[in-house]
C-alpha cells in the first residue's frame, strides 16, 4: 500500500482539515501528517508546495494528490470500503451525501461569525444575522438523521460516516460559542467530542501558536 500523507492547516482553526483527518483515522490506516501554520507570510507558498489549489487539506497516496475535503473523503471511502465511510443502505447513503454536500456548500453566516477555534471559549459571541437560521437548519438535520437512520450507534447514520466528519467542526463551534442544544443534538455533540481521533486533534490544537486573524 503506498504511503498516505495528509497535509492540514493549523489544527485549532482549520475546520476543512479536521474533516478528512477524522475520516482517515476511521480507516485505521497508518498515515503521516504535515501541518502548515496558517496566517504566516509564507503560508501560501508552503501550501502551494503540496496543493495546486493553494488550500489545505490535501491527501497524498503514493504519487496521487487529492485536494478538497470532500474529494479526499470520497477517495477514502472508495479505497477503504471496509471502513464504511458511507452508510451501506442506498437511501441512507443518499441522505448522508445530501447533508454532507449541504455542509460543504452552505452555512456561510455560521462559518463567518462562529469560526472554528477549538481551544477557545466565547460564550454569547457570534450571534450575527443569519447564524440562528444556520443553527436551526443544522440541528434539524441532526434530529432528522438521528431519528431516521441513527439506530445502530450514536452518530448521524448510526456508525461513524463522512457526514459526521463534516459536522465535527460545527460540534466544536457549538462548544466554543456555547450554543444551547436539545437533548438529541447534545448527545450527538458529545459522541463526536468523545471520538479518540477528535480528542487527539483537539489536544494538538491546544499547543499551537495563535493566529491573530482567527482569534
Ligand atoms: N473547499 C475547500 C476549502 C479549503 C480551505 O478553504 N482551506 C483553508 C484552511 S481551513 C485554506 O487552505 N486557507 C488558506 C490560507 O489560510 O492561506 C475544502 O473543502 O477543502
Amino acid at each position: 500500500m503506498p504511503q498516505l500523507t495528509l497535509v492540514v492547516g493549523t489544527k485549532n482553526y482549520s475546520s476543512w482539515s479536521l474533516r478528512p483527518y477524522l475520516a482517515l483515522a476511521q480507516t485505521g490506516q497508518p498515515f503521516q501528517e504535515v501541518v502548515i501554520q496558517l496566517g504566516e507570510p509564507d503560508t501560501t507558498g508552503k501550501i502551494l508546495q503540496h496543493s495546486p489549489s493553494g488550500r489545505v487539506p490535501l491527501l497524498k497516496h503514493g504519487d496521487l494528490s487529492i485536494w478538497d475535503s470532500l474529494a479526499i473523503c470520497e477517495y477514502l471511502a472508495e479505497t477503504f470500503p471496509e471502513a464504511r465511510l458511507w452508510p451501506q443502505d442506498k437511501t441512507a447513503r443518499a441522505v448522508a451525501r445530501s447533508v454532507t454536500s449541504e455542509m460543504h456548500s452552505s452555512f456561510a453566516a455560521l462559518r463567518q461569525h462562529m469560526s472554528m477555534n477549538i481551544r477557545s471559549r466565547k460564550p454569547g459571541q457570534g450571534r450575527a444575522p443569519g447564524v440562528a437560521e444556520d443553527i436551526a437548519r443544522i440541528t434539524a438535520i441532526w434530529n432528522d438523521c438521528r431519528a431516521r437512520f441513527g439506530q445502530g450507534g450514536p452518530f448521524l447514520f448510526g456508525h461513524f460516516t463522512i457526514a459526521d466528519a463534516f459536522y465535527a467542526p460545527v460540534v466544536t463551534r457549538f462548544v466554543t460559542y456555547d450554543v444551547a442544544l436539545d437533548a438529541v443534538c447534545a448527545a450527538y455533540r458529545d459522541a463526536v467530542l468523545a471520538l479518540p481521533a477528535f480528542q487527539k486533534w483537539a489536544e494538538a490544537a491546544k499547543h499551537e501558536k495563535p493566529v491573530a486573524r482567527y482569534e
